[in-house]
């Protein structure tokens, strides 16, 4: 069954951690948020690419959820002695992608290309396209100013609230190839646990990926990043209460109108009433450990077959 994901950086990372053990990784094709990639010290940076990846390739800092495990931080503390950009902390073993990545790209791969490459030299069966290979980049609107996505988030710790989300770009930002057809041709479509603002917003800035799930054959099961209305990690409750006006799943499932079947959401947010083309679906959703993480994907599987 072919599955198409849409998924941002670390929580959509541990979800398909607990999805590939329920269905074939060679079936998924796995829709990436490029929105809060950044250019750092020469290098280009997809962290939400990153995040999939490890995580897929079981080389992930579990508790991190962003870069890779055992990792050493000799090249970013000489950064650092040099009053260099250390504020974005990447990692010695990380930095060997990103050096392998940007080269890639300054030879005139796409992102799509480099991105297929490093999949495949991690010997991973699954597909990885970046949202586009066009320009497209998370800008965050706050009473201190208007800041990238990065600054926002790492630098100033997503400290400032936030009135609201700008994707620059995405008026003419087209589909990386594959995207629609992977859409088009699922038997089922997935929304990660992932920020409906600035992890999954920015992929569905890009009208022709919108249009394509508005105009889906599949269903299309999302699952809420929330639990009892509250983010496990980052901003997300905070985003929804100012931008949607609430974190119940209805609020959630507001983010995306006319764009997803079902929202699977924590028995904690139990019960909720939801929009009438939505059906509910609770379940545990804390991604703790890899049965929990497998519960999930399963119920997601349930939640598709239940409303086809
Ligand atoms: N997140 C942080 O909170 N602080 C960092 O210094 C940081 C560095 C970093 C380096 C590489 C990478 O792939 C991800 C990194 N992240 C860091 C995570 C990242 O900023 C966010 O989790 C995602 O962009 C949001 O999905």
């Amino acid at each position: 069954m072919k599955i198409a994901v849409l998924s941002g950086g670390v929580g959509g990372a541990r979800f398909l951690r607990g999805l590939t053990s329920v269905v074939d990784s060679r079936e998924m094709t796995i829709i990436g948020n490029v929105a809060d990639d950044l250019e750092i010290l020469g290098l280009h940076v997809s962290p939400d690419l990153d995040s999939v990846l490890y995580a897929l390739a079981g080389l992930s800092d579990e508790e991190r959820g962003w870069g890779r495990a055992d990792e050493s931080w000799n090249a970013l503390a000489t950064v650092a002695e040099l009053s260099g950009d250390a504020w974005f902390k990447l990692g010695d073993r990380d930095i060997g992608l990103h050096l392998v990545r940007t080269q890639m790209l300054s030879e005139g791969a796409t992102l799509t290309e480099a991105t297929a490459r490093l999949v495949a030299a991690y010997g991973l069966g699954f597909e990885l396209l970046p949202a586009t290979n066009d320009p497209l980049r998370t800008f965050l609107e706050t009473a201190a100013g208007t800041f990238p996505f990065q600054t926002w988030f790492v630098e100033r710790g997503h400290r400032d609230e936030v009135d609201a989300v700008h994707y620059a770009g995405a008026p003419d930002a087209t589909p990386s190839p594959g995207v629609v057809e992977a859409i088009a041709g699922a038997a089922l479509i997935v929304i990660t646990p992932s920020n409906p603002y600035v992890s999954i917003g920015p992929i569905l800035a890009v009208s022709a990926i919108r249009d394509a799930l508005a105009a889906r054959d599949a269903p299309c099961v999302a699952v809420s990043p929330l639990i009892g209305g509250q983010a496990v990690k980052g901003p997300a409750d905070r985003m929804l209460t100012r931008l949607a006006g609430g974190t119940t799943p209805a609020h959630v499932a507001g983010c995306y109108p006319g764009l997803i079947d079902a929202l699977v959401y924590d028995e904690a947010d139990a019960p909720a009433e939801l929009p009438q083309d939505v059906r509910g679906l609770v379940t545990r959703t804390l991604m703790s450990d890899d049965g929990a993480r497998r519960r999930l994907a399963q119920a997601v599987l349930d939640a598709g077959a239940a409303v086809t």
